[in-house]
């Protein structure tokens, strides 16, 4: 039985067991969540958490790296990069806004009171940019400082993508403790089904009733936005600057979302997503191959959308404000955690750890999104990449009117 069915079995199992205990066998449920449900679910939240630090330092470095020396990157990739970068921002702004707007989360949901907010003082906005660069970046990385150590990775990715062959050695052995990391993320995926039991059964069995409406509220939040990016962004790039129809692109990629929501996992679609860009939507090859795969390694706009809702969600849960500088750490982390997401199943809720400490949100939250999760890799996947090709149809748009454009000048001199 494939995974995603065990884990939407535990889902259905934990939230029946959950609320069936909340409403008929309260006093059975303390000792049993206290001794199975919790620890089970714990156990797995911590593995999870042991994986954060370590596959946020290799994959940024690679996915930094990965872009080349900077100067060699030239205007494809600058372009590119630039395309990436402004849809993920707008990604989260409709993620944040939808967020804000549907207010999924019921305040104080998590037991937690919503106290007399205290306007704690924010550090002033110097303090707050200065602190991104770590004084010491192993002090950063025992402390799990998420921001300091995504700079000090995006620095060292940069200059190992500067070096080339000088540091090829050490660019290996990023590599493989990447692969290490994505290892040790795909056995701590198979104990997602008793993870998700236990942080479920426990959650709902505290809960009862109430946490499903704001599960089903959070759900709807994410879907809409990842629906309204893909509608406004891609729509908009592929009429208005690529000029090429927004439906007749999603009816020849439509094969390749489909098998990216099946899988729920970007790497794995890529061969086909390429394919299908050449094939179907007129992609040129030497743009459909640096695009896409760069895409799928630093393009996650349907994850920096579950990113941006489940911390507003969490916030609203345990009744902790958003400031304007909470919000903007949320975006920057969001960003830079899609540079680092893998395309593989669950990545992207291991990054939500990321930017859940990053604004010192408990990390607990996940427990609520965590049992719908799947559904939502599964249509955030195929958002992913969706991204990438639009990047690739308007990239190569581009191209080709720049090549036109030099021959017709060329022509009339
Ligand atoms: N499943 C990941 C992907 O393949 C995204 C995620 O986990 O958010 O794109």
């Amino acid at each position: 039985m494939s995974l995603t069915k065990k884990i939407i079995i535990a889902l259905v199992l934990g939230i029946l067991v959950g609320l069936g205990m909340n409403k008929f066998a309260p006093d059975l449920f303390v000792p049993i969540d206290t001794y199975v449900f919790t620890p089970v679910g714990q156990l797995f939240l911590r593995l999870i958490m042991m994986l954060v630090v370590p596959l946020v330092l290799f994959s940024i470095i690679l996915g930094t790296a990965g872009l080349g020396d900077p100067k060699k990157l030239g205007k494809l990739g600058s372009k590119t990069v630039g395309f990436y970068l402004l849809t993920t921002m707008i990604a989260l702004v409709i993620g944040l806004s939808i967020a804000y707007v549907l207010q999924p989360g019921e305040p104080g949901l998590m037991g937690t009171v919503e106290e007399e907010f205290e306007a704690t003082e924010a550090p002033p906005v110097m303090e707050t940019i200065l602190n991104i660069i770590p004084r010491n970046p192993i002090e950063a990385l025992a402390s799990g400082q998420m921001l300091q150590i995504i700079a000090f990775a995006v620095l060292v990715g940069l200059a190992l993508g500067r070096l080339g062959e000088k540091t090829s050695g050490i660019l290996k052995l990023v590599e493989q403790g990447n692969e290490v990391m994505m290892y040790l993320v795909s056995l701590a995926m198979k104990l997602a089904p008793y993870g998700a039991f236990g942080l479920i059964a426990s959650a709902l069995g505290k809960l009862g009733f109430d946490a499903l409406g704001s599960m089903a509220m959070y759900v709807i939040a994410v879907l809409l936005a990842l629906l309204l990016h893909a509608v406004i962004t891609y729509g908009g790039f592929l009429a208005f600057v690529a000029k090429r129809n927004p439906l007749e692109f999603l009816r020849n990629f439509f094969p390749a979302m489909a098998l990216a929501f099946g899988t729920s996992s970007s790497s794995a679609v890529l061969p086909v997503s390429m394919k299908t860009a050449q094939e179907k939507l007129g992609v040129s090859k030497p743009v459909s191959s640096f695009v896409q795969p760069l895409g799928a390694t630093i393009n996650m706009d349907g994850t920096a959308i579950m990113q941006a809702v489940a911390t507003v969600f969490i916030a609203q849960v345990y009744a902790q404000q958003l400031s304007m500088g909470d919000l903007l750490t949320v975006v920057l982390t969001a960003t830079l955690a899609s540079i680092g997401t893998a395309g593989v199943p669950g990545v992207g809720l291991i990054m939500l750890a990321m930017v859940l400490q990053s604004i010192g949100l408990p990390v607990e939250g996940i427990a609520l999104v965590l049992a719908v999760d799947r559904i939502l890799d599964m249509s955030r996947t195929a958002i992913n990449i969706t991204g990438d090709a639009t990047c690739a149809v308007v990239i190569d748009e581009s191209e080709k009117r720049s090549k036109a454009k030099a021959a017709s000048t060329s022509a009339s001199a």
